[in-house]
């Protein structure tokens, strides 16, 4: 079947043409066709349009899924009915190492109060500290979580004032998390609501900093199919210590120390940022983004780290690793160029991969003709240093902005500001419009908070030769007759981070676009009569 060939302001049209004139208005300014010239402006980290199918997820999946989920020996509690336990349990492959005597790992399991019709008519705080009891008595962690789900917040129980008297009755650390599904208006409020807990209850516990020369974190990485272990590899080999990673495989120990890191440097901004910027308020650590998604990007980002060091040691080292890793990556770009190249993808993922599997994509000479988040906000698609964090916030309600200040006893800013705007200048720091668009080429369809309806007419008219999104949207698309790549669980793949990772990514997507079964197939609709419904207006 040949591409059909509509311009992508016809698109907007038509789609828009489709819906009651109100809503018309409002996705309108959600969707944007590129003109290639920056600044440019959306509207991101809205409420969705009720009626339509949106792909996002809630607050306790931002909480307990994305940010605390990937954490190996804290437990975690979810308050709540057990649908919202079992549900998010081991579906995102985060990864983790096997338990040792030093550090357990509890991934395997699920906590739930599996709260009962009587729990929310007389409350469920007495169930919840019961849980708590046992949960200690039978695992003795060093830590637990309390996670709330919807009905904590409607019936009013307390998990704040039950971790509390927890606390002291168990003497070991206990948090709630007050991440009601219904909070924010996507995940997003779930990742800020995470970040202001671990800062209140967790990092900088404890002072002893691990030894190593160059010491980083890395933030918003959740080692899902694996990619932190090949980031660990990769460090390793440089000579990079890592402290912790935010929260892939990670353990509380190494959250509790993580202030003592020289670097932050932040793989999904989105998801972690809250955190990054009130280590450098308190710690005086600085932070940069950081992208491993692609061979390139990744070489980009382990002289970053060099540069900011600077140290010449370090950035002789890290060249070496890069020529090293960069000979097996061209090998196998090399073998599956000729059958990738010239094709075309579309992204829509949560808040980060959107953006940065263009690199991989563009490695294979693939270009990618539509993206877009599911909750990003205005600054992951303009560009951070345009769109101050704060001021992009405000649209998110109920979420507490904690007032951090330095801690005057353990504040040691690691570089000055003008020394910092000068790596900025040698390109160490990132451009101004370090956000999605302006990676993006003239023409592409920029489209926030994606519709099912939307992403339908994007398959029907253009045809990508991929597509990629997560479970809900992919035996739709792929009886459609479009390959479609989870790019939030990766299927059963990965890990596609790192050099490793990219040759793995290659691979997977060559199979992918290049087997014949595609062509084969016919979606139901094409071979039976279907009942059409037209949106009212
Ligand atoms: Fe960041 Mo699914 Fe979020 Fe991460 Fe990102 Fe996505 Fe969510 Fe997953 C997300 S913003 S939607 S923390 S795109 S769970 S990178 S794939 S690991």
């Amino acid at each position: 079947m040949g591409k059909i060939e509509i311009d992508p302001l016809r698109w907007k049209e038509e789609v828009l043409k489709k819906y009651p004139k109100k809503v018309a208005k409002k996705r309108d300014k959600g969707i944007l066709v590129h003109d290639g010239e920056m600044p440019k402006q959306i509207m991101a980290n809205v409420r969705s349009i009720p009626g339509i199918i949106t792909a996002r997820g809630c607050t306790y999946a931002g909480c307990k899924g994305v940010v605390l989920g990937p954490t190996r020996d804290i437990i975690n509690l979810v308050h709540g009915p057990i649908g919202c336990s079992f549900y998010a349990w081991l579906t995102r492959r985060n990864q983790t190492l096997p338990p040792t005597p030093e550090s357990e790992n509890f991934m395997n399991y699920c906590f739930s109060t599996d709260m009962q019709d009587s729990n929310i008519v007389f409350g469920g705080e007495l169930k919840l500290k019961q849980a708590v009891r046992e949960v200690f008595e039978i695992f003795k962690p060093k830590s637990i979580g309390i996670f709330s789900t919807c009905p904590v917040g409607l019936i009013g129980d307390d998990v704040h004032a039950v971790a509390r008297e927890m606390k002291e009755e168990l003497g070991i650390n206990i948090f709630g998390f007050s991440c009601e599904g219904y909070k924010g208006v996507s995940q997003s409020a779930g990742h800020h609501i995470a970040n202001n807990t671990l800062m209140k209850h967790v990092i900088g516990r404890n002072d002893t900093a691990p030894e190593g020369k160059y010491k980083i974190n890395m933030l918003g990485e959740y080692n899902i199919g694996g990619d932190a272990f090949e980031l660990e590899r990769i460090f390793e080999k440089c000579g990079l210590t890592l402290v912790s990673s935010f929260s892939g495989n990670s353990t509380i120990e190494q959250f509790e120390r993580a202030h003592t890191a020289d670097l932050n440097v932040i793989m999904c901004h989105r998801s972690i940022n809250y955190v990054a910027e009130m280590m450098e308020t308190k710690f005086g650590i600085p932070w940069f983004k950081v992208n491993f998604i692609g061979a390139d990007a990744s070489a980009k980002s382990l002289r970053r780290i060099a540069e900011y060091f600077e140290d010449a040691e370090l950035m002789a080292r890290v060249e070496e690793v890069i020529a090293e890793e960069m000979a097996i990556v061209k090998e196998a770009i090399e073998t599956v160029y000729p059958r990738t190249t010239g094709k075309v993808a579309m992204l829509f993922v949560g808040g980060s991969r959107a953006h940065h599997y263009q690199e991989l994509f563009s490695e294979l000479g693939m270009s990618t003709l539509s993206a877009g988040y599911e909750f990003g906000h205005r600054d992951d698609y303009e560009g951070r240093r345009v769109i101050p964090t704060i001021q992009v916030d405000a649209d998110s309600r109920n979420i507490e902005v904690l007032t951090i200040e330095a801690d005057e006893t353990r504040y040691r800013p690691r570089k000055t500001d003008e020394e910092i705007a000068a790596l900025n200048a040698k390109g160490c720091g990132f451009g101004e419009y370090d956000g999605m668009m302006a990676d993006m080429a003239k023409g592409a369809l920029i489209i926030d908070d994606i519709s099912h309806y939307e992403m339908e007419k994007l398959i029907e008219i253009y045809h990508p030769d991929i597509f990629c999104a997560g479970i809900k949207e992919k035996y739709c698309v792929q009886k459609m007759g479009i390959p479609l790549k989870q790019l939030h669980s990766y299927d059963y793949g990965g890990p596609y981070a790192g050099f490793e990772g990219a040759v793995n990514f290659y691979n997977d997507i060559d199979m992918m676009i290049n087997t014949s079964i595609w062509k084969m197939i016919k979606a139901p609709w094409q071979v039976e009569p279907v009942i059409e419904a037209e949106y009212g207006v």
